[in-house]
């Protein structure tokens, strides 16, 4: 087995010390590079790219070759959940995912069938077994997966939605049919998050993008509940190393309190809350992953370097904390821009760790 040579970020996410603060970025690999839109168009389609591992491990690197990045994530998307479970996953350009099966009624749900993930998925544990080989130990890989109710977000509208009128409905007029749809998901999930830990992942994330749209009530009782099923089954342990659980639920804000309750190592803030609140909400009873606002990579080189010397005094003194966007990079970024922010991170976090 290769010795990994940079773990300062799964030290920080056990809140070990570590000599400066480690740093990744959602959607590190995506639109805003260009070489990303040149392999997508080589690959013909989004999806033909996740599911082609030589490509997949191509723009999981093509960030790192830019940046000094303490860690890969897997190139894939949530969706390939849904779609295994056999929704049927298709992109319309300028439009996002769609679903030509979606699940509307108690009886799709009831229909819905827990997959044989190595069969429907092989080709996202084969593209970590690549990633794992061409990364040699330089940093760790994240793996990651959809939370049950944002990936039921778009099984049960049928895409992308701002509202969520039909899965709200369900939550309110037929809890228990909702209730169904998240325990399989969070079962399938489970499988398939244990399956990548086995192919290589070091680390996972679950995206929980938009289990806050819920009130705290339902939040807890479809998205936390659900998260809560996925943490207790996960493969915590490989090789002699702790495989950290991230959770990522965009908005979250005082819920990040019943966040930390779950067992996982670290939770992922928006840049709505700041780090100071955040860690006095969990109480350094977990890592902090986070969270400058994406907008501000629009910004000159002088305002990237404040946002990111504010968001390290932000969370202060000592380990736990993980640099990163409080959400995903948008396509319409300079790549140069990214390059000041992770300079600044490498320059500026020495400090905090005296
Ligand atoms: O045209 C393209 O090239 C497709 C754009 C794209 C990309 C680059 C999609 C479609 N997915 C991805 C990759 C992706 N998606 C990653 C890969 C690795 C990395 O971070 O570098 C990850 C982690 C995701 C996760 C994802 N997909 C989330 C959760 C995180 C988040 O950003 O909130 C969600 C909600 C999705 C659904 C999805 N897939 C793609 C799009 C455009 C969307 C969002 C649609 C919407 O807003 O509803």
């Amino acid at each position: 087995m290769t010795e990994l040579k940079n773990d300062l970020l799964l030290r920080a996410l056990l809140r070990q010390p570590t000599s400066r603060t480690p740093l990744w970025i959602m959607r590190q690999a995506g639109r805003y590079l260009p070489e990303y839109r040149a392999t997508r168009a080589e690959a013909g389609d989004f999806m033909s790219l996740c599911r082609n591992p030589d490509l997949a491990c191509e723009v999981t690197m093509q960030p790192l070759r830019r940046y000094a990045l303490d860690a890969a994530i897997l190139f894939s998307d949530i969706l390939t959940v849904p779609d295994a479970m056999g929704l049927g996953l298709y992109f319309v350009t300028g439009e996002g995912p769609k679903f030509k099966s979606p699940v509307q009624t108690a009886d799709a749900i009831r229909g819905l069938k827990v997959p044989d993930v190595e069969k429907e998925l092989g080709y996202v544990f084969d593209a970590v077994r690549t990633i794992r080989r061409e990364l040699n130990g330089k940093v760790p890989l994240i793996g990651f997966a959809g939370s049950p109710f944002t990936c039921g977000t778009y099984m049960v509208e049928g895409g992308s939605s701002r509202e969520f009128p039909i899965i709200k409905g369900l939550a309110k007029e037929a809890p228990d049919v909702l209730d169904e749809l998240m325990d399989k998901v969070a079962e399938t999930t489970t499988e398939y998050l244990n399956a990548q830990i086995e192919a290589g992942a070091q680390a996972v994330q679950i995206f929980d993008t938009w289990g806050a749209a819920l009130d705290p009530d339902d939040f807890r009782r479809f998205s936390l509940a659900s998260m809560q099923k996925i943490v207790d089954g996960l493969t915590r342990e490989k090789d002699g190393r702790t495989i950290p659980v991230i959770l990522f639920t965009k908005g979250a804000g005082p819920l990040l309190r019943d966040l930390a309750d779950t067992g996982c190592d670290a939770l992922g803030v928006d840049w709505t809350t700041d780090l100071a609140q955040a860690r006095e909400y969990v109480q350094d009873r977990v890592a902090l992953q986070g969270n400058l606002d994406p907008a501000t990579l629009r910004e000159s080189p002088e305002v990237i370097r404040e946002g990111v010397a504010r968001t390290l005094a932000s969370y202060g003194d000592g380990p736990g904390h993980v640099f990163n966007l409080g959400h995903g990079i948008t396509p319409d970024i300079d790549p140069d821009n990214l390059g000041v922010l992770v300079d600044a991170v490498h320059e500026l976090s020495p400090q905090y760790h005296k």
